[in-house]
């Protein structure tokens, strides 16, 4: 991609189209028409992805101080946006799934009937765009009409969304002209909440991050609605990711047959030239984009990157499993990312990028913790304060992110552009855990994986507002994203292994955080994690036995590649260890999860625990 300079084009001259409709479908044109006349902005925008585009809103937002241009020698193309502090993460108590009955939306999730909601946000959404622009966002999650593909709107008066949704997703025209009578489309609406006029005609003066102190999140499954209200932040805010291709989608898939997944996509190929398929599910923050730009460490092997957070898995016409990444972008975590760490990314995000809550360096370029091993000796910090090394706060906040096209991602799959998806041959699931949890370790047969899956618990993150290292419960790094009840989630899966059968793609569980006493981690992570990625294919292509334990099976004396680096023995055993003791723990404890499921439980399930527990006494 080139990068544009900046030649003089305001929002007044011809781009998109302003007050003019893009389309000529009734249905868009009434949906557009009701929202416009219960939020009252000034003005429609009907986005066409334009490059010109593009230009005209960042300029207008540099304007208005809401993008920092970087500097353009160091980071072309790129802005900086610093977010209100109270608006720097999801707010999962604020994330509601919308059924007639709660049963559906199951004991995980925050619930309210359609109507009561729809009346909470009436009043708020009334006059909430007053003095700005709705901008109609069209965009395709997947390539443009493709088997596995889906297609919304969005509607907002956040122009930095706009952008970040022309980065994350194929935005603009073409999405709007497959939009036609007859296809079905997810409608989403998004107001920061904070109008420019209030209810007595005053003049309000906005803000460089407006957003609401109340805020709700609401997806409407039944008909594939989402109404998201008061922050500008993220998968609050960028109603594609993680409402649409999450809540929204699963329950989509559930109806027809797939599943739609927080799991990234690579492409893996092995020293004599096979390539293999792999998905993993890890909560927020716990690895998910950097094992997917991994770059091995073992000679021979080649990783190539198709999705970073958000994969649609779909049984294909071959009997096997086929995934998509509908995103076209990543909305990555800054900090921890470097050279060192993330050389992908860090060659990704040369320019053409929107930095979120990152410091700025007196240079005009970007600096986060872990970018590199020491900080500059002057910042501006991620809330526009003064910043030097010897500050008790860091310069980029934890949950600070980078959105990027992934057509700059240099290890990008050609494969990515591809409607059809790949074939599966693992799904990976995974979490930070201290404890407990081996390195690596393969599932006994599906079931059993789905077990695993579900049972999946990880320390929190900044991902989400809340306490940052709690453990907890987080089935499929689902939890916040599931858009039905997780139990009927785990049978759908179940029923999914069913149709596959003997075509299912293996299952592991892989654990890249487990310390040692002394708190440091066992495993080197990050680059090295391709020594279990090597393990996991030899496993699938059946050239290695490993060894059977409780809890799966995992690599025998010398299976995992180890060669060029050091990991003491006595840390190599702990990474595997698995103490009955601890583990009988970890059972009561999943089988008091399970209990709040009640008759939606999947008996298979319980069998899993039952002879989980069977085993553990056997040793
Ligand atoms: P979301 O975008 O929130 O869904 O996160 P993600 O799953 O893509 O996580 P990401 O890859 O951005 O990693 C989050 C944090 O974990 C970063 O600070 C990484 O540096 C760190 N991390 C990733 N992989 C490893 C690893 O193998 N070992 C260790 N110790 N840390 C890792
Ligand atoms: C996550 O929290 O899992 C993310 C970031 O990928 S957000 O878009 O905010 O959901
Ligand atoms: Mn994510």
């Amino acid at each position: 991609m080139t990068v544009i300079d900046t030649p003089d084009v305001s929002l007044d001259s011809n781009v998109g189209s302003h007050g003019e409709p893009t389309t000529n479908n009734p249905e868009v044109l009434a949906w557009v028409a009701e929202v416009a006349e219960l939020t009252e902005p000034d003005y429609i925008h009907w986005c066409d992805g334009s490059q010109e585009e593009w230009q005209a809103l960042t300029e207008e937002l540099v304007a208005t101080g809401t993008l920092i241009p970087l500097n353009k020698d160091l980071r072309p193309g790129s802005f900086l946006a610093r977010s209100h502090p109270g608006d720097v993460a999801r707010v999962e108590d604020r994330t509601f799934i919308c059924t007639e009955n709660e049963a559906e939306a199951g004991p995980t999730n925050n619930w309210r009937a359609p109507a009561d909601m729809h009346a909470t946000l009436k009043p708020l959404f009334r006059g909430s765009m007053r003095g700005r622009t709705m901008y109609v966002v069209p965009f395709s999650m997947g390539p443009v009409g493709g088997p596995i593909t889906q297609v919304g709107i969005q509607l907002t008066d956040s122009p930095y969304a706009v952008l970040n949704m022309r980065i994350m997703t194929r935005m603009g025209q073409a999405a709007m002209d497959y939009i036609t009578p007859g296809i079905e489309w997810v409608r989403t609406v998004h107001s920061v909440g904070m109008p420019l006029v209030n209810d007595n005609g005053d003049v309000i003066d906005d803000v460089e991050w407006p957003c609401n102190d109340e805020k709700y999140i609401c997806q409407f499954p039944d008909t594939l609605e989402v109404w998201s209200f008061g922050s500008g932040y993220g998968g609050n805010a960028l109603l594609s990711k993680k409402c649409f291709a999450l809540r929204i989608a699963s329950v989509m898939a559930r109806n027809n047959g797939w599943l739609a997944e927080h799991m990234l996509l690579l492409k893996l190929t092995n020293p004599v030239g096979k390539t293999f398929h792999i998905a993993a599910a890890f909560p927020s923050a716990c690895g998910k984009t950097n094992l997917a730009m991994l770059r091995p460490t073992i000679p021979g092997w080649k990783v190539e990157t198709i999705g970073d957070d958000i994969a649609w898995l779909r049984p294909g016409p071959d009997g096997r499993l086929r995934a998509i990444n509908p995103e076209a972008g990543f909305f990555g975590v800054a900090p921890g990312t470097g050279y060192s760490t993330n050389p992908v990314a860090m060659d990704s995000i040369w320019g053409n990028t929107i930095f979120t809550n990152v410091a700025l360096t007196d240079d005009g370029d970007v600096w986060w913790e872990g970018m590199t091993d020491t900080p500059p000796s002057h910042l501006i910090d991620w809330q526009g304060n003064d910043w030097t090394p010897d500050a008790d706060r860091p310069a980029a906040h934890p949950n600070s992110r980078f959105t990027v096209p992934i057509t700059q991602c240099p290890t990008v799959a050609n494969e990515w552009f591809e409607s059809d998806g790949v074939p599966l041959d693992a799904i990976l699931f995974g979490g930070r855990r201290a404890t407990n949890i081996p390195l690596v370790s393969e599932s006994l047969s599906w079931n059993h994986g789905v077990f695993i899956g579900a049972s999946v618990s990880s320390e929190k993150t900044a991902a989400q507002e809340g306490t940052v290292g709690e453990l907890r419960r987080d089935p499929f790094a689902m939890l916040p994203f599931c858009g039905y009840n997780m139990a009927d989630y785990w049978s759908h899966w179940l029923s999914i292994g069913e149709t596959l059968g003997e075509h299912a793609p293996k299952v592991f569980q892989v654990n890249w955080f487990r310390k040692g006493d002394d708190g440091r981690f066992l495993w080197p992570g990050f680059g090295e994690n391709s020594r279990v990625l090597d393990w996991i294919i030899r496993r699938v292509d059946g050239e290695v036995t490993g060894r059977e334990l409780a809890v799966g099976t995992v690599p025998a004396d010398g299976e995992l590649n180890l060669d060029g680096i050091h990991v003491p023995a006595a840390d190599l055993e702990e990474l595997f260890e698995v103490d009955p003791e601890l583990w009988a723990a970890e059972c009561d404890l999943t089988e008091e999860y399970f209990a709040q499921f009640g008759a939606n439980m999947p008996e298979a399930l319980n069998e899993q625990l039952a002879a989980l527990r069977t085993r553990l006494t056997a040793v």
